[in-house]
């Protein structure tokens, strides 16, 4: 399987992130891309290959270009401003409540602040998405990424996987959020609608909801959304993720939401994954956008669910059993020591190849004759 990878992706690099305001170490670094690209290069069943750029046209098909423009600018403006610090992160959000009473009219004319402080509220949702001096550039070739591995598998290819770094799912149209600036599964997603006219189906199973997917083609018939992810009650991104977002005219039936216990274990997660993909072989279309991330992992530093590495595999057979072409993207996953053989797995199992280590008793070694 091709795997699209660059080392683009490094000059996103926060050291911190805030949690309920206090800074502590970033989940969402380098090393992530790193480990899974050596896993899978140490395998051999994988073949590595660059990205190239498609500039700015897919991206303004699915986001205001106002976020473009707010990301391309935040830190230059920044140094402008002399503002000495290592990383941005908004204080001060447009939250809802704050325009309550107000007409939509009224609200919806509110201009975009001039300050990047204010900005930084404006197009986010949450104060745990550091932006640095190399976000805007590793963002964009994370799309390329996302765009590149599009063009492989409209190229012919059954299957392949896009190590985007950073993720995307958590970008809203107009909104950047949740270590997310790009949407690159939605942007890959409407790329594809656009070459093949044909309808699409996203799958989403990281362990957070993809309230960003789930936004961009709320009212797309064309494009369906099914997503496994933590109860949003317990869960970022915590307002969106329920079972009853169905989408909405067009869209209506083409969202589903399968919100999961605390601690769902590979049998009850394969369980809800099967009624994912019975969604989606009933919806026409001949690819599958994948939206994966391993924070479903047992040991997950900010998940809470407790898949296995042979659970990854079975995930990742049971996928490929649809007989869709598959545009596989990275999203998160954010156990360092696991993250390779964990997305090993899954691609293997994708790919119809055996797990990693053979099940059960170890096989004699002793040559028969
Ligand atoms: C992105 B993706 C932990 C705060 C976590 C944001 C989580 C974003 C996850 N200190 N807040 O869906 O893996
Ligand atoms: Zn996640």
């Amino acid at each position: 399987m091709k795997v699209v990878y660059t080392d683009r992706h490094r000059g996103h690099d926060p050291k911190v992130e805030t949690y309920l305001g206090l800074p502590v170490p970033a989940c969402e670094v380098p090393e992530r891309a790193e480990v899974i690209r050596a896993a899978l290069a140490a395998d051999g069943g994988f073949e590595l290959v660059e990205p190239t750029e498609h500039g700015t046209g897919p991206i303004l098909a699915v986001h205001d270009p106002g976020l473009l423009r707010f990301l391309e600018e935040a830190w230059p403006a920044l140094e402008r401003q002399q503002i000495e610090r290592d990383f941005l992160v908004a204080d001060t959000y447009p939250t809802r409540a704050m325009f309550a009473g107000m007409s939509e009219a009224v609200a919806a004319a509110r201009p975009e602040p001039e300050a990047v402080g204010g900005r930084t509220g404006w197009w986010g949702l949450d104060s745990s998405n550091p932006i640095v001096a190399g976000t805007y550039e590793a963002a964009r070739w994370s799309v390329d990424v996302a765009l590149t591995t599009v063009d492989l598998v409209l190229g012919g290819e059954t299957a392949a996987y896009g190590l985007c770094r950073p993720p995307g799912h958590h970008a809203a149209a107009a909104m950047a959020g949740g270590y997310c600036f790009f949407n690159n599964a939605a942007i890959a997603a409407q790329a594809i609608v656009a070459a093949t006219a044909e309808p699409v189906a996203i799958l989403d199973v990281d362990v957070h909801h993809g309230n960003g997917t789930q936004q961009i083609f709320w009212r797309r018939g064309d494009v369906l959304y099914v997503s496994l992810h933590s109860d949003p009650r317990r869960l970022y991104p915590f307002f969106l993720g329920h079972a009853d977002e169905r989408g909405e005219g067009p869209g209506r039936g083409a969202n589903l939401n399968l919100p999961q216990p605390r601690r769902a274990d590979d049998e009850t997660y394969l369980a809800a994954l099967d009624r994912a993909l019975e969604r989606i072989a009933d919806a026409p279309g001949s690819v599958l956008v994948v939206s994966l991330g391993f924070d479903t992992f047992h040991l997950d530093p900010i998940g809470d669910l407790a898949l296995t590495t042979r659970g990854y595999h079975e995930m990742g057979r049971r996928v490929a059993s649809l007989e869709r072409r598959l545009v596989i993207l990275q999203e998160g996953g954010y156990h360092l020591p696991t993250l390779g053989e964990n997305a090993r797995a899954w691609l293997r199992g994708a790919a119809g190849r055996a797990p990693a280590e053979a099940p059960g008793p170890a096989r004699s070694t002793i040559p028969r004759p």
